[in-house]
């Protein structure tokens, strides 16, 4: 029996007052588009099977560096964690699946279990953390992990990834996503040859111990923690690590992980035609690897990249099945909110990409007519797909306006009361 977080019958009551105006918009949109030749409710109900996962450390307070400011409420530990994921999914509708990392959430694999059951929820892929030092251990990951000089830490970094793949295995899990930011901060400090060497060697020797119906993501970030050179700095260094690695090794796009302006949508593609995509870590940079929310400075940008998939799923693009994510770090917002917010925003691109005449933008492309070419595109992306993501989260049980919803629910308060403050701290990302 699931046990969701907010009364399931507050969310119906709080539905009530929104149904007539949600009914009218959706038929208005309804007629919009059936003069496009669009069936809404065929775009309503793939809008309703698209899942996206959030991970375990997006719903505790972030921070940066320099400050993190504690909000009310936090989860003190996984459990506490799952039951705030527990009210994403309850009220969007959208995403069933948590991401778990490794040691931050390790707990009896019985216990998640059955706290992930209770909520109605699964887990998605496991991340393992080699960026830094094991509790306990006298070797250090300040120098590197996978592609360490001292194969003792290389062997402690495999161990730590095996680990991971065997805790995924009892919840359920598929995948296991490395990312570790190890590299250099000054010329001369490393060569970057022998240290790829070292990385490959290890991530082999995960990758032999992955069941055959799992899959390995390989996560690229330009920089940070490592200044001057990371190891796995970019989608064609993945791309690299994929290819050596075998077909259940893929490369994983984290939207914030490269330089500013970079082209994103056109990796994706070069990553899709080559079968390696392994999916997508979702979130939203002006700078960095900011972090932010889905959607929250480049709405088109995410478009983009989702009219790239729906391409590649109308072309039956091979080896083609995308794991979403979201990863974020909410500093100065409540993390539910901003998960919520970030889910729909995803969902938003999807449903515009749905939209796009795919048929029209081949004929413009193939002859040239680069306006109408934008234009098709510009369309679909202009048009107010609120009334469908709506609906589609209504015909599940979620909320019309689950920001609303949750706020009038008192989550937050109630939670607060129960869960001490956790105070700030000097830095974290969880
Ligand atoms: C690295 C990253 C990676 C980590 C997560 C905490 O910046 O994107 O996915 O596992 O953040
Ligand atoms: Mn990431
Ligand atoms: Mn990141």
């Amino acid at each position: 029996m699931t046990d969701l977080p907010i009364s399931p019958e507050f969310v119906t009551d709080q539905n009530k007052a929104e149904d007539a105006a949600l009914a009218n918009d959706y038929s208005s949109l309804g007629e919009q588009l059936d003069r496009r030749g669009i069936d809404i409710d065929a775009i309503t109900k793939k809008v309703a099977a698209f899942a996206v996962a959030v991970p375990s450390w997006g719903v505790g307070t972030g921070g940066t560096r320099f400050a993190r400011f504690a909000g009310p409420g936090e989860p003190r530990g996984i459990f506490e964690k799952l039951d705030d994921c527990g009210v994403i999914n309850q009220l969007t509708r959208a995403t069933p699946n948590v991401s778990l990392h490794i040691p931050w959430d390790k707990a009896d694999p019985k216990e998640l279990k059955a706290k992930a059951d209770q909520l109605g929820l699964g887990f998605d892929a496991m991340n393992s953390n080699t960026f830094a030092d094991a509790k306990d251990s006298p070797l250090s990951y300040k120098f590197g992990s996978l592609s360490h000089t001292d194969p003792a830490v290389r062997q402690q970094a495999i161990a730590h990834n095996i680990e991971c793949i065997e805790i995924g295995k009892t919840i359920g899990s598929k995948a296991l996503t490395i990312w570790t930011g190890e590299g250099t901060n000054f010329p001369g400090q490393g060569n970057f040859t022998r240290a790829f060497e070292r990385y490959l060697d290890s991530s082999k020797a995960v990758y032999a111990a992955l069941p055959d119906d799992w899959r390995l993501f390989t996560e690229h970030k330009m920089y940070e923690p490592a200044f001057y050179s990371t190891i796995i700095q970019d989608w064609g260094s993945s791309y690299l690590v994929s290819k050596e690695l075998g077909p259940k090794a893929f490369s994983l796009v984290d939207l914030g992980h490269h330089a500013p302006n970079t082209n994103i949508e056109m990796i994706v593609a070069r990553l899709i035609q080559f079968e390696k995509l392994a999916g997508f870590h979702f979130n939203d940079s002006k700078y960095g690897d900011d972090d932010l929310d889905a959607g929250s400075i480049n709405p088109f940008q995410l478009f983009l990249v989702f009219n790239e998939l729906i391409d590649a799923e109308a072309r039956k693009a091979k080896n083609f099945d995308p794991a979403y994510m979201i990863d974020q770090s909410h500093n100065v917002t409540d993390p539910i909110e901003s998960l919520m917010s970030s889910a729909i925003e995803i969902l938003r691109a999807y449903a515009q990409a749905l939209l796009v005449d795919r048929k029209a933008l081949e004929g413009y492309q193939d002859g040239n007519d680069v306006m109408m070419a934008n234009q098709t595109l510009k369309r679909a992306f202009t048009t107010d797909v609120g009334p469908i993501l709506a609906k589609a989260r209504l015909a599940k049980g979620g909320a019309i306006d689950p920001l609303a919803v949750y706020r009038a629910s008192g989550y937050r308060a109630k939670v607060a009361a129960a869960r001490p403050s956790t105070g700030g701290s000097s830095s974290g990302i969880v």
